[in-house]
């Protein structure tokens, strides 16, 4: 792996921070953007911009090209069975609450779903807005000391009642990486759906769903290199379907009349209104990236800095990080003493280097473990051992100033 040639795809990295080189520590929020993609988006925008399915002239043909040969690389990056089963949405969130107020509808009185404690809001609050005033009974998953999920736990849940369970693959807190496959068959067993959100492992391991068996699996492109306002829900064709509409509009109709509407064929029943066409044919070229370089290669390098800094970060009294699980993606969150994580992120961004503090849109698994947040660094495949150097320096000579 070039690093010095993928560093270079991404201008930002030469950035400076409060006068000091950018170490950007922060890819689990999102991740930074290569040139490919960047330019492909100032293409589409000065050569071929022109409202997706919509006409017979060229243009409009061209960004329909562009967006359905988005569809079917994304299709085959993740190994859906078909494109209709590819549906793109505004990311990861959208993805979830569309699954959640269609698939959910069909959640009654006395029906129980499964979740986990490590969830993030977005597969949380979807699902509690899709119960309702309806007597669904949640079931959360908790952890063992390591950060990972309690399996007999999850096992345990499982009755006549249950009907949908709803999981992460990979922790955007503690990375750990969950045993989804036996977590998706266990559920299959007992007749239950399983959606995963694949937010935190897309970018990278390989994501096969027909593998995983899984019923749906989100993800957003601007944590996979490419740009924001672009994630994709994928769903089992024959469960996609049997569920109703999420929004109404232009797109996703095949006959209106005043009193009633009959509806386009998968995927465009999912994507009412312009799409975000432009972006949607940029994600392409993140994918593009990604694979230049292979997905198990940016996984072992980053598992590189991922052990190469919890060494170095163990080193430091009094330095606790939050979650420890033998699969885990390169995510660490720690506490030192009783110092204030924000403070901690304060102090680093003047020394240039971008960490995120906090609850991280997790504030469930902050009261599991009864803290009020935590520092998190997480990597990318641009990241270099030079930069944990950084970090970690920056890190030693800002805790004596917080005591
Ligand atoms: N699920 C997980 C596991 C996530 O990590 C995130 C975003 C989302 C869902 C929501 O994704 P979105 O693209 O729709 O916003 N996670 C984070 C984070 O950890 N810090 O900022 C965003």
């Amino acid at each position: 792996m070039d690093i010095n040639n993928i560093r270079s795809q991404f201008p930002i990295l030469e950035r400076q921070v409060s006068g000091r080189p950018l170490v950007y520590l922060d890819n689990t929020a999102t991740s930074q953007t290569p040139m490919m993609v960047v330019d492909e988006i100032a293409r589409c925008y000065t050569h071929c911009k022109a409202n997706v399915h919509r006409g017979v002239h060229t243009l409009s043909q061209e960004a329909t090209d562009l967006q359905e040969a988005t569809r079917e690389k994304v299709r085959a990056y993740i190994n859906a069975d078909s494109i209709q089963e590819v549906i793109f949405t505004r990311g990861t969130t959208e993805a979830i609450n569309l699954v959640a107020a269609t698939y959910g509808r069909s959640f009654k009185d006395g029906d129980e779903i499964i979740l986990t404690v490590m969830e993030h809001h977005a597969n949380i609050v979807p699902w509690q807005l899709a119960i309702g005033d309806k007597q669904v009974k949640i079931n959360v998953v908790g952890l063992n000391d390591r950060g990972e999920l309690d399996i007999d736990q999850y096992k345990s849940y499982f009755n006549a009642h249950t009907v949908f369970a709803a999981f992460c693959h990979v922790s955007n807190v503690l990375g750990t990486v969950n045993p989804v496959k036996e977590m998706i068959a266990y559920a299959h067993e007992h007749g239950a759906r399983v959606l995963i959100d694949g937010a935190q492992a897309s970018p990278h391991l390989a994501i096969d769903v027909r593998d995983l068996d899984c019923d749906f699996y989100v993800f957003s492109s601007h944590k996979m290199y490419g740009p924001t306002g672009v994630g994709v829900l994928y769903g089992k064709r024959e469960l996609l379907e049997q569920m109703p509409p999420y929004q109404g509009g232009g797109e996703m109709i095949k006959h209106v009349t005043m009193e009633k509407t009959t509806y386009a064929d998968l995927p465009f029943k999912f994507e009412a209104g312009t799409p975000d066409f432009v972006d949607i044919a940029a994600f392409s070229k993140a994918i593009d990236f990604i694979q230049s370089i292979g997905i198990e290669t940016i996984a072992r390098h980053e598992e590189d800095l991922l052990h190469y800094a919890t060494e170095q970060l163990l080193r430091i009294p009094g330095l606790r990080i939050y979650g420890t699980s033998e699969h885990k993606s390169a995510v660490i969150s720690f506490l030192v003493g009783d110092i204030h994580p924000y403070d901690i992120g304060m102090l680093l961004d003047k020394l240039g280097v971008a960490v995120r503090t906090g609850h991280h849109c997790a504030q469930p698994l902050m009261d599991y473990y009864d803290i009020p947040g935590t520092v998190r660094a997480s990597f990318a495949v641009y990241n270099t051992r030079q930069e944990v150097d950084a970090f970690i320096a920056a890190l030693q000579r800002i805790l004596p100033m917080l005591g």
